[in-house]
């Protein structure tokens, strides 16, 4: 195991001191580490942090660190493949990533074929790395820095530290807000609201798994769900796709860190203004379901950027009771509308994970919309 303060205390000695990406479970040591005691930007998504990080090269010469979970991966293809590598601009980058879905270790069916292609996908964007797991020393994480990374760096090369569960010895700091709402108490009033055909599309983390189990306690079957397990940020353009395609009103369910990744999704929202679209944000400002660390979501006027996308009109709740005031009027009303609830930072420790399969969701999903 490695312990976190070790490794920025190395990279201090190296003069390496700035740190951006997107947090992930298993890096959540490091990520808490980095944005308690270090210079740390929490971008929207992981090709941001690289353009960040490609930007604080250039006007420092010194390297950057980019931490992502390998989910992240293909956010930054197209900046490493067209920007940072050595055929393009040389940018030495630093990676730190979260391995998911690695080969052998239990994992979740959105991350076994990523996990099974990082080192590859590495090799082939020429990152050179290293794996660190439990069982590693922080010695053999100097030594290969010492011996090969740094001159590679200087080369103007980037390296990776793929880093594997429980690598990093733990690291906690603690995360709130002034919100009395849980996500999950959010989640299962609006369920309550809903009809039988009324369709769900929700976000990536705990939004899914919140709404799975809430069907499963209600004995609903997953059919009128769709379940975005992966692919954070996308929720809103898959229920796009679906809403102009269906007379079934769609209800996206979204987070505030996966709505921030791909924000011109909403923009695409608002000039398409599908009748039936209605846009649930559950805000606690924070990516939750990897750990709890901020989003920029509080110090953005909601309503004033979703209204200027083209949405009709925002709805505010802040707890229950207006929560269950405002839902029918949200419901009743011509869409795009867009919901925002605050929430608080927090989970059920024992919540649960999808027992079907991705497939299986989605055949119940079309057999549930006609097909
Ligand atoms: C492209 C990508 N990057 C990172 C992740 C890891 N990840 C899963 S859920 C999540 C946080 C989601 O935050 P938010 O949308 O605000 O929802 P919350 O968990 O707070 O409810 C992250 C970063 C991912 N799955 N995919």
């Amino acid at each position: 195991m490695i312990d976190v303060k070790d490794l920025v205390s190395y990279f201090e000695s190296r003069d390496i001191g700035f740190f951006t990406g997107v947090p992930d479970s298993q890096l959540s040591s490091f990520c808490d580490y980095v944005e308690e005691n270090c210079e740390n930007i929490i971008a929207a998504n992981e090709g941001n942090a690289l353009a960040i990080a490609t930007g604080y090269n250039l006007a420092t010469d010194r390297y950057p660190v980019v931490y992502l979970q390998n989910s992240g991966l293909g956010n930054i293809v197209n900046p490493v493949t067209s920007l940072t590598h050595e055929k393009v601009y040389s940018i030495p980058i630093i990676y730190i990533i979260g391995w998911r879905g690695e080969p052998g270790v239990h994992d979740e069916p959105q991350h076994i074929k990523q996990g099974a292609i990082t080192p590859d996908l590495l090799d082939l964007l020429d990152i050179s790395h290293i794996n660190i797991t439990k069982d590693s020393e922080f010695n053999e994480l100097v030594d290969a820095f010492e011996n090969d990374f740094l001159e590679k760096l200087n080369n103007g090369e980037s390296v990776a530290i793929v880093v594997s569960k429980k690598a990093f010895k733990d690291y906690k700091i603690k995360k709130e807000n002034d919100n009395i709402l849980t996500r999950e108490q959010a989640i299962q009033t609006i369920v309550d609201h809903l009809t039988e055909e009324d369709i769900v599309v929700s976000t990536t983390g705990k939004s899914s798994r919140e709404l799975f189990e809430y069907r499963e306690a209600l004995n609903q079957g997953h059919g009128n769900d769709f379940l975005t397990v992966g692919s954070m940020g996308h929720s809103s353009s898959i229920a796009l796709g679906v809403a102009l395609n269906t007379e079934k009103k769609v209800f996206c369910f979204d987070g505030d860190g996966a709505l921030l990744m791909h924000m011109g999704s909403i923009a695409l929202i608002g000039s398409k203004k599908p009748e039936n679209f209605y846009h649930v944000m559950f805000n606690n400002s924070a990516h939750e379901s990897v750990g709890g660390l901020p989003t920029i979501m509080n110090q953005i006027e909601i309503e004033d950027l979703v209204l200027s996308c083209g949405y009709y009109k925002v709805y505010n709740a802040r707890n229950l009771d207006e929560l269950k005031e405002v839902l029918p009027l949200f419901i009743k009303d011509q869409g795009p509308v867009f919901l925002n609830i605050d929430v608080d930072i927090s989970s059920r420790k024992d919540l649960g994970r999808p027992t079907t399969t991705p497939n299986e969701n989605k055949n119940e999903f079309k057999k549930r919309l006609g097909l």
